[in-house]
Parts: C-alpha cells; structure tokens; sequence
C-alpha cells in the first residue's frame, strides 16, 4: 500500500485536472500567470488560476445586484426548486468533488465526501425551507385591525470562506440565501481554487436545468484580501457572512458595522470537553479522538482543551496517549488513513511554536512534531497530547493543529468556570452519566458556547441546528433551525380594515 502511495504522486496532478475537467471547470478558469493551486497531500503545484481583478470584483457584485431584482420575485418554493437541482448535481458529483476536496485540502477521504454530503444536506433543508418561512401574526390592540410581519429578501450575500470546509460553508450560507430570495457573491480561501471552481461549475449546470436563473444570482470571484474587501466595503451587500479567524473577524466587523451591513461571523473557537467521574470512558476516547486528531485539528470545532477529574484521569489518559501515538498519519487518499496533512508550512510552524510555549509554561508534550514516514513532501503533523497544570499560554488561543491540551480537575463548579474563561465560544462537551452535571453543563450557568453537546465531542454538527458561537467566535449562526432569518429583512405589517382610526397607547390625534 505504501509503494501505491508513493507512485500515485507522480498522477496527483493529472487526476485533479482530469476532476476538475469531468466537474465542468472550464479551460478558461485557468493561466499560466494565475496564482498556483496546491495540494497539501504533497506541496506539488496543480495548475496556476485566473484571479479576478478588483473591477471584475465589483462587476460581479452589479450582476448580483441586478439579478437579485428578479431572483426575488420567484416564489420562494420555485426558488427552491432551484436548489433542489443543485442537490441534485451535488448528489451526482459527490465522489469526483469528494476527491477534490481531499486533493485540494487534504481531508481524509470520508471526510472529503462527508463534507460533500453536508452540502447535500443543507440542500434538503432548504428546499423543504423554500416553504416554510413564516411570519407570525399577531394581536392587535386595535379593533379591525390586522397585524402581521412579511419576510422579505434582502438583497446581495456576500460569502468569505475558509480553507478548512472549502466548500460546505458556502453551502450552508448559498443554499438558505437562494430560497430566501437573496443572489450570492462568494469569496473563497485563496488556497481553495480548484474546489470553489468545481462547485460553481456544477451550481450552473443546476441553473441550467432550471432554466429561469437570473445570470448572476451566483457569481465567484477569486482572490486575495483585496477582492475581499471589496465585497466587505459594498454597500450593495446587506449582509456578509464571513468564516476564518478572529483576526479576521476584528477587521471585517467594525467595516460592516460602520455601513450598518449584517454580518454573519463564524471565527475561531477554542473548544473543551469535560470528562467527569461516570463517563463512559470507551466512548469519552473515541470521541475526544475524532475531535481532537480528525481533519489534523483544522475544524473550527476541534476539540482544543481537555478536562478529566482526578478519578478518572490515571485510566483515560495513558490509553489516549496510546491512541495519540498509533493513530494513522499520511497520506489522506491511503485507506485507513485517520490524520492527513496541515495546509501548509506557516500552519505547521504555528503547531511547533505553540508547543515550545507550552513546554516553556509546565507542559509535558507527547506526540508532536514532523511525520515524514511514507509521504513526498507535505506538512505532515504527529498530533499533540500536552499535559498542562494549569490553563495558562498557548492553551488560551487557538492554534489550528492537531494539538490536545489536557488538565486535571477535582471541582465541577471551578471546571465549568474555567471552561469558560477562554475568548472563543464555538463549542463544547461533556462527558458524564451523571444526569445533574449534564443538564448543568448545557444550563444557562454551563457552557457560554453556541454548541454544548453531552456524550458527543464539540466537532462533527449536523446541519438541522443553527450553526455558530459566542464571544470571539462572532455571534453568527449558520445551516439549521431559524438560521434562515439573517438573509431576509423582516417587515411589520398593520392592516386597518375598518372605518375608524384608533391610535396605539390611546392616543388621541382629532383634526
Ligand atoms: C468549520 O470548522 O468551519 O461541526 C465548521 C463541524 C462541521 C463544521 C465545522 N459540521 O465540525
């Protein structure tokens, strides 16, 4: 198996252009003075992609903005119609995209798909959405008098993603702002070309099923920051989701705060689980396992902060290291691979600067460092347990790598506190059987974050709940439940049908 490995590099390249070619990329898209599109499975150059310059930026947002006119004047269950045709395609490109996604961002490949089929998924969502989004109607405390609120849609979405869900996240924010009648102009991580094209190649070819798809309802505009802030500074774009650091998020924000645009801001999060004296340690194991080391910790909800009470530390901890230093590193396209690569040199620096923190700060590190074994170039991370005595340094921010910091804890009330006592708030867990501290723990006076999860790691949400943290991590919240709410504009609506003009609180007016 590692003799296929080592020869299937020779091909990498050729297999991803022979994807990009059968996902409908046109020959266009691409220029030998473009910016190189990498894979991280082996640092290789894939072909060179024509960016976009900052006119052809704001000529995309006019076409949005105008097709934006008519896309809100198609009833909202055939606006869903669309997307269930982009379900569709999406269903039949989800192995040829899958790859890429692995190629491009070196996910393992059930990850790869995985995040295809989320896709999928908050395409279902929406179209059954396309039906549903409903106002209330409400009392009135005026006689023959009708009061209700209309959902309206907005305007122009502007989406910035990350390189981590390449794909997924536009999803998410694409597939809710299309029924809800909104047009969308994406932005993508300038290190996740390949897949951004594929994807909006096969979303045409769903409007092209369609047939009544305004050009421009979908644009994509490729980038570095500077493309990006044009969509930021745009005062045709109403609201703006955007995902990636907290960095990021301290810029973006006060821009769009300062032309009162929404924004939908998903940043970093620095998540814990708390494992306590009934947990189910088999379970606690795998769980801690897929969310700590899965995707080589580049989730924004990998697991990041570990808890484990004093009675059950000396029996979880000796088998996670056990875990930590057998888990399957390489390359992500080899079966039974667990941990494929970091995206790139500066993130594997980041790792090996946090650790020596942390050995400066008390740390013992297990685990660590750079694994070469039966890979051809790459940043290839050996995941990190470090046992820490304290919360203190690098165990306060987020370092996007596999790195697990683990503490000891004796008092639940203390353990929740310093749970909380990070910047970010994404996402959270607990591990108990004990019926109190769970409830406690997902109680108003538990967890501060935006996900809190019980026997489960705070990684891998499904789409149906509303997707996002607290604090740092920016407010936002994406996919499921009323998600929807944040790309339309609500109006409130009161009807007098009778002969009379009652004022509200009484008033009198008598001219
Ligand atoms: C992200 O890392 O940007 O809950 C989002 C999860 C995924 C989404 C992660 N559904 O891990």
């Amino acid at each position: 198996a590692q003799h296929a490995v080592q020869t299937a590099d020779a091909s990498l390249a050729a297999e991803a252009r022979a994807l990009l070619k059968r996902l409908g990329v046109p020959d266009s898209a691409f220029a030998t003075s473009g910016r190189p599109a990498l894979s991280p499975i082996t640092g290789e150059v894939i072909v060179h992609v024509r960016e976009h310059s900052p006119e052809e930026a704001k000529a995309a947002i006019t076409r949005a903005h105008e097709a934006f006119k008519a896309w809100r004047k198609l009833p909202a269950p055939k606006r869903g119609e669309f997307v269930r045709l982009l379900g569709e395609e999406l269903r039949a490109a989800k192995d040829d995209l899958g790859r890429l996604v692995t190629i491009e961002a070196g996910k393992v490949t059930s990850e790869g798909l995985g995040e295809v089929q989320e896709m999928i998924d908050i395409c279902d969502f929406a179209v059954g959405l396309s039906r549903q989004l409903y106002g209330l109607t409400i009392a009135t405390e005026r006689a023959d008098h009708r009061m209700m609120e209309t959902w309206h849609p907005v305007g122009v979405c502007g989406v910035i993603s990350a390189f981590n869900f390449p794909v997924a996240v536009w999803s998410w924010n694409a597939a809710l702002a299309l029924v809800c009648g909104d047009s969308v102009v994406w932005k993508p991580s300038e290190k996740m070309l390949l897949t951004a094209l594929a994807t909006h190649a096969i979303a045409m070819r769903a409007a092209k099923r369609f047939g009544g798809v305004p050009d421009g309802v979908l644009e994509l505009i490729l980038g570095g920051r500077e493309i990006g802030e044009i969509l930021v500074d745009d005062h045709r774009v109403p609201v703006l989701s955007a995902t990636g650091s907290t960095a990021m998020g301290r810029q973006v924000g006060p821009k769009l705060a300062a032309r009162f645009a929404r924004a939908i801001l998903e940043l970093g999060g620095n998540n814990a689980a708390i494992v306590t004296p009934t947990a189910d340690l088999d379970l606690a194991l795998r769980g801690i396992a897929f969310a700590a080391m899965g995707t080589a910790g580049q989730r924004c909800t990998t697991l990041r902060r570990l808890f484990v009470h004093d009675s059950v530390y000396d029996k979880l901890v000796p088998r996670l290291k056990k875990v930590y230093s057998s888990v399957k590193i390489g390359d992500p396209r080899a079966e039974g691979t667990l941990v494929g690569p970091l995206i790139d040199k500066a993130a594997f620096d980041g790792m090996e600067r946090a650790l020596d923190e942390a050995r400066a700060a008390g740390g013992t590190v297990h685990g660590g460092g750079r694994h070469t074994d039966g890979v051809a170039g790459g940043y290839y991370a050996k995941p990190a347990l470090v046992e820490m005595t304290e919360q203190t340094g690098p165990v306060l921010r987020e370092t996007f790598a596999p790195i697990l910091y683990v503490m000891r804890y004796s008092d639940f009330d203390k353990v929740v506190e310093a749970h909380n006592a990070v910047g970010a708030g994404l996402s959270s867990s607990i591990f108990t059987l004990d019926m109190r501290e769970a409830e406690t723990f997902i109680s108003v006076t538990g967890s501060d974050c935006g996900i809190a999860n019980v026997n489960i790691g705070p990684s891998g949400a499904e789409i149906g709940g509303a997707f996002g943290g607290e604090k740092e991590t920016g407010g936002g919240r994406e996919a499921g439940s009323d998600s929807w709410k944040a790309y339309m504009r609500r109006a409130t609506n009161t009807i007098n049908y009778g002969k009379t003009l009652p004022l509200a609180q009484g008033v009198k007016f008598d001219v």
